[in-house]
């Protein structure tokens, strides 16, 4: 049972790392000591949704909270707003759209800003994760808006990944950019009372074909719970075979690292004098913006893509 006071404990938690205030651990350690850790941490099934701006993922993690509370199950739902420094207008959306779990102890709903510089999840996301998982929540939702890399990112922190999307205008789905069939569990195609639904979905069963994984192309319309219950069981379904997504997400972690390296490195070697010398000859337009390119990469080491 989760007590409001928990509820005041984990929102505090979250704003002192999310300020920067304290650290994950010493919050963590924090929550342990008002005594919301319940055994064994980390069993929280961590859902991630994403999509396109307005797809109507909150109005679908609404429904579902509905779904995950009949189960007799506790959420917790971060909002992650990429596009925003500030919290304040995901924070009144959200909120707006979740209001009918407001007065329930089981539901914790937070919005967030994503404050990192690549554009991707902020630390302090996965942080508020965990923390929502330490504080004892059956199910935590993470819902990201798909923009840059925060889609891919969120591979790195939840354990089935709903990928929501709506008919396309057109014919064809352009919109699902590549990389999206690697990391989605479920594909969503919401608002299927708009034209194109169907064409949409079908678009997406041909996608997802053509990968190794089986992946369900599901149609739903948030606004009147049309399609939920079909979504909720291939969550269930989903949450039984959870482990696999340890290897992908320890794949993701390793490449994000290693891109971090390459980026620190080509930095670094950009402040070399060596390249400070070619940057003026292209300043002094010596050489082409190619010339240069080709002249800076073997200072990058690793394998030179000629131009
Ligand atoms: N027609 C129709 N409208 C919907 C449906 N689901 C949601 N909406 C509406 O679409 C708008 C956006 O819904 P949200 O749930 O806020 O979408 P979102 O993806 O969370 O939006 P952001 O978090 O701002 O990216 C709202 O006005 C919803 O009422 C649906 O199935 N059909
Ligand atoms: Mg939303």
């Amino acid at each position: 049972m989760i007590a409001r006071r928990a509820h005041r404990d984990l929102a505090r938690a979250i704003t002192s790392v999310e300020n920067g205030i304290a650290d994950y651990q010493v919050t963590a350690a924090r929550l342990a000591a008002q005594g919301h850790r319940r055994e064994g941490a980390g069993h929280a099934a961590i859902i991630g949704v994403t999509g396109p701006p307005g797809a109507g993922k909150s109005t679908l993690v609404d429904r579902l909270i509905e779904g995950f509370r009949a189960n007799g199950e506790t959420v917790a739902v971060i909002a992650v707003d990429p596009s925003s420094p500030f919290t304040h207008g995901a924070v009144l959306g959200d909120r707006v759209r979740m209001q009918r779990h407001a007065g329930d102890a089981g539901v914790f709903i937070r919005s967030m800003a994503s404050r990192s510089a690549g554009g991707g999840l902020a630390p302090a996301t996965r942080d508020a994760v965990r923390l929502a998982d330490a504080a004892g929540f059956d199910v935590v939702v993470v819902e990201t808006v798909g923009v840059g890399q925060v889609e891919l990112e969120i591979v790195a922190v939840a354990d089935v990944i709903v990928v929501v999307t709506v008919p396309a205008l057109g014919d064809s789905v352009q919109t699902i950019k590549a990389g999206l069939t690697e990391i989605a569990d479920i594909f969503v195609v919401n608002m299927a009372d708009r034209p194109g639904a169907n064409a949409t979905a079908v678009d997406l069963k041909h996608m997802v074909r053509e990968g190794k994984r089986e992946i369900p192309v599901l149609q739903t319309i948030a606004r009147d719970g049309t399609g939920v219950s079909e979504l909720f069981a291939a969550l269930g379904a989903r949450r039984g075979a959870e482990d696999s997504n340890a290897v992908r997400a320890v794949r993701f972690e390793l490449v994000r690292r290693a891109r971090d390296e390459a980026v620190r490195h080509a930095l670094a070697a950009l402040d070399s004098p060596d390249a400070a010398a070619i940057l003026e000859r292209l300043r002094a337009h010596e050489l082409t913006r190619n010339d240069a390119i080709d002249l800076l990469l073997p200072m990058l080491g690793g394998p030179v893509h000629a131009h």
